[in-house]
């Protein structure tokens, strides 16, 4: 099975709902209420939020169909809307500084430490010489966790040299250690905190503040790690991690295991994320760029 057809399978589990009322639309020739409401269902039922539903719902709704209009061509109307929210966030990282300093955050087992790994391969197959950083000293097994992943994505790492070390203090020495051998990019894998928690969200500021010392660059991308999982909670996490960080990407993880991943529509869109790409399973390869039209396509259940 291809990486995405895992996607589209649990993506598209939503969308066969719309296929009946989609028929209805088309012999009333247009969208009625119902049918509206059915296709509002969907959407919401892919993890896409209300007021992005009703967006896409508006745009559509003034559309009028003929009698060669198919069920398909209405799903296509609705994909192209969700598409035109998305192609816009949609990039792929791409090394902009030296050392290019990216820091992924987020709530607890989102999958930062995997896509800590994810992001190195991709550099690391691409020539750059990468460095990683464990920044995790909160739970005891993250170190060697990072340790294993790194070796596997051909990384180098700077781990702890103590039990409970100030994370801050790693980011320090990896920054320090990158700029002084020449790393093309740094991989800091932060600790999983609560957004609700002020002490911890404080930690990521210093960070920060810490990287600008030897940088005022740094870091260039600082990356929320979303789970598509997780449901509209993500709203809050998001509005907290921007708010705390000046967050600019978003990666969505566990995509092949959520049927709600249309939320990565919505907090894209909402928070004006760059989209930097989507985990599909918990491989060093497991991550690739989002494709809108294929994401689109598999909410709206069509074929691509
Ligand atoms: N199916 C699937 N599993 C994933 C994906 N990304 C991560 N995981 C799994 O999610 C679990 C947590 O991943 P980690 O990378 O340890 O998450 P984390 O955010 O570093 O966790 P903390 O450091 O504890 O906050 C692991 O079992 C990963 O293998 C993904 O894209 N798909
Ligand atoms: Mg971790």
């Amino acid at each position: 099975m291809g990486v995405f057809s895992k996607i589209k399978s649990t993506l598209s589990k939503t969308a066969s709902f719309l296929t009946f009322g989609l028929s209805n639309a088309i012999t009333k020739k247009k969208l009625d209420e119902d049918t509206i409401e059915n296709i509002k269902e969907v959407l919401i039922l892919s993890g896409i939020d209300v007021d992005t539903s009703s967006k896409i719902i508006s745009e559509i709704s003034k559309k009028r169909f003929d009698k060669e209009s198919s069920v398909d061509d209405v799903k296509n109307l609705i994909s192209l809307s969700i598409q035109s929210i998305i192609t816009p966030l949609t990039t792929t990282l791409e090394k902009k500084g030296s050392p290019y300093v990216i820091m992924l955050v987020g709530i607890n087992g989102t999958g930062k430490t995997s896509t800590a790994g994810k992001i190195g391969n991709f550099f690391s197959k691409q020539g750059h010489k990468v460095l990683i950083a464990a920044c995790d000293t909160f739970r005891a097994a993250a170190q060697e966790q990072m340790e294993i992943i790194a070796k596997r994505a051909h990384c180098s790492v700077i781990l702890a040299q103590k039990e409970k070390q100030d994370p801050s203090s790693i980011v320090f020495e990896a920054m320090d250690h990158a700029i002084k051998n020449d790393f093309d990019i740094l991989i800091l894998d932060t600790a999983g905190r609560i957004h609700s928690n002020s002490n911890l969200m404080d930690q990521l500021k210093k960070h920060v503040k810490v990287l600008k010392k030897l940088n005022d660059h740094a870091p260039h991308e600082c990356i929320l790690i979303a789970d598509a999982l997780t449901g509209s909670n993500l709203m809050k996490q998001t509005e907290a991690f921007k708010e705390t960080i000046g967050l600019n990407g978003l990666i969505m993880t566990k995509l092949d295991s959520s049927s709600k991943g249309g939320i990565l529509v919505s907090i894209a869109s909402k928070y004006k994320l760059k989209i930097y790409g989507i985990g599909t399973g918990e491989k060093i390869d497991d991550f690739i760029p989002l494709n809108p039209k294929e994401f689109a396509d598999a909410i709206v259940g069509l074929d691509t």
